[in-house]
């Protein structure tokens, strides 16, 4: 089949416009704090942290992009202009001093222009700032457990509700931080590795046993956010999901002497009975 040029360039036009509403409709399917069906983009940022790791994912797709299509550009030209056909005496140049000095410093230049953000990244996200609230997560098989030692030393146990929405991802009792303070999470297993992930908080760490791993996040918004346990520790895996509820600083105040009451007395939240709850 022949195309005009204007076909072409009506093609390449009604490819473009279905892009971009595929784009806008990436971010109609977008849910705060969870994943979204049809959900193909990252999870709206909800911390420094993940606005950072979203501004690079599309820095990144875009440069790639750039790429690919320049480097599909030069093949059609190649496969158009210089087949037998088209071009039956070939030249016989062998070297281009100022295009092999190009090819190799361009990529360089490139590198360094990814490098450059993506260091800034790492470090954000392994210097972990003053905090105003440090939680220990503890993951077991198949739960976390959560400690708050800075307020009223209590711990509590989160396990997967049935009957909560959203499916596989609602919890009996959240872990609760204040909006826009910064939360040292410590991690460690009580039995196998896990992985604390909260995607909307650009957080992802190894809980092992016999470590204590620490990152941190500042929630921006107030809301629900879930995450799931990221490193496969046996059969209930994919049932220990992670619920943030992030509130406001007074709402934290009262939640806090309220759960100082509700978990003090239970013992089957200290460290001492891992074993036992585990069985
Ligand atoms: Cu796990």
């Amino acid at each position: 089949m022949k195309m005009s040029k204007g076909q072409i360039g009506r093609r390449l036009l009604g490819l473009a416009v279905a892009g971009a509403a595929l784009g806008a409709c990436g971010s109609a399917f977008a849910e705060l704090g969870q994943p979204a069906p049809w959900e193909y983009k990252l999870q709206e940022a909800a911390s420094p942290v993940m606005e950072n790791i979203t501004w690079f994912h599309n820095f990144l797709t875009v440069l790639i992009t750039v790429i690919t299509v320049f480097v599909l550009a030069l093949l059609v030209m190649v496969v158009v202009k210089f087949n037998a056909k088209a071009n039956p005496v070939p030249s016989r140049t062998t070297h281009n001093t100022l295009i092999e000095v190009a090819w190799t410093l361009v990529p360089v230049l490139i590198l360094v222009g990814i490098a450059v953000p993506s260091f800034r990244l790492l470090f954000l996200e392994l210097d972990v700032p003053k905090a105003d609230l440090t939680i220990k997560a503890t993951g077991k098989q198949w739960y976390w457990s959560y400690a708050y030692p800075d307020n009223g030393k209590f711990e509590f146990d989160s396990l997967m509700a049935q009957d909560k929405q959203p499916r596989l991802l609602g919890v009996d009792n959240e872990m609760v931080v204040p909006v826009n303070k910064i939360v040292r999470v410590e991690t460690t297993g009580a039995d196998v590795i896990h992985s604390f992930a909260v995607p909307a908080f650009g957080i992802k760490i190894d809980a092992i046993p016999g470590r204590l791993n620490e990152t941190w996040f500042k929630a921006t918004k107030t809301g629900m956010f879930y995450g799931q346990c990221s490193e496969l520790c046996g059969k209930d895996h994919a049932f220990m999901p992670i619920a943030v509820r992030v509130v406001t600083d007074q709402e934290f105040a009262a939640w806090v002497e309220d759960a100082k009451k509700k978990f003090a007395s239970n013992p089957a939240n200290s460290f001492a009975s891992i074993g036992a709850a585990a069985q």
